[in-house]
């Protein structure tokens, strides 16, 4: 979009308040025990955040995106199917970026102007999917805010040994870069936990929370979607290159971006 069609939405949408509200954020839609978690340990799992029938769109959805275009020879390299620009693939996505908690989390460790990086989505195929512990963004001086919120959202069960994300509680809060050692995929930590979660659930986390994928062992699917929200001051062009969808209401342009 054209500069004046950015400060038309801007003008629209004052500000990443108006946009909370209008996506139905109100003060009480973190409960304390939720906010305590997302600082202490900087994540939270929301179970039943998507409904039998929600489970199924966005299912179908992930399947329709990932047929688009050329994924085959992709999957065979890395073992696992990746798709990306979702927002521009299926309305069935704009419920990821615009989900009232999952906002309300994402200004609780932001606390400022935000939007979406990037929304992709990621499984794992059976044997594959072990990544090294990393963090979503460049390493942060302890003086310096947080830069971004990484939502996974789960089609599929997390189950022990499916390839669910493992983190180490608190990690986000360590003041030093996470160790070289800790990087190699077969590198496991004293203190990492498996986010064991049924469908429907969105993990949230700290983009500065150490984790990864893990393997998945078993036959079975482990999609996930990936939804990315990044300090508005830091975007320079984000990976989504959204279309302006009409059926968007202001809130949700401003949350993406357009
Ligand atoms: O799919 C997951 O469990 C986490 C993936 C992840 O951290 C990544 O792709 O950077």
């Amino acid at each position: 979009m054209n500069s004046t069609g950015d400060s038309m939405i801007e003008a629209a949408m004052s500000g990443i308040e108006e946009a909370l509200r209008g996506a139905g954020v109100t003060e009480t839609t973190l409960e304390p025990g939720e906010k305590a978690a997302l600082d202490r340990h900087g994540y939270l799992v929301m179970p039943d955040v998507v409904d039998a029938d929600g489970l199924h769109r966005l299912r179908a959805a992930f399947e329709r995106a990932t047929d688009q275009g050329q994924q085959a020879a992709n999957v065979q390299q890395s073992g696992t199917r990746h798709v990306a620009d979702l927002a521009n693939k299926d309305a069935a996505f704009d419920s990821v970026y615009t989900h009232p908690k999952v906002l309300a989390a994402v200004y609780h460790v932001l606390g400022c102007s935000f939007r979406v990086f990037q929304l992709s989505g990621r499984d794992p195929l059976p044997g594959y999917g072990q990544q090294g512990l990393h963090t979503d963004w460049l390493p942060r001086a302890p003086s310096e805010p947080f830069s971004i919120v990484t939502a996974l959202w789960l089609l599929d069960d997390f189950t022990p040994n499916n390839g669910a994300t493992r983190l180490i509680p608190g990690s986000h809060r360590v003041p030093r870069p996470l160790p070289k050692s800790m990087m190699a995929p077969a590198s496991r930590h004293p203190d990492q936990r498996l986010i064991i979660a049924k469908a429907g659930s969105v993990l949230v986390f700290n983009g500065h929370l150490w984790h990864s994928g893990t393997r998945n062992e078993t036959n079975g699917p482990r999609r996930v979607l990936q939804c990315q929200f990044l300090r508005r001051d830091l975007v320079r062009s984000a990976n989504t290159r959204p279309e302006v969808p009409e059926r968007l209401a202001p809130a949700a342009r401003y949350i993406l971006g357009v």
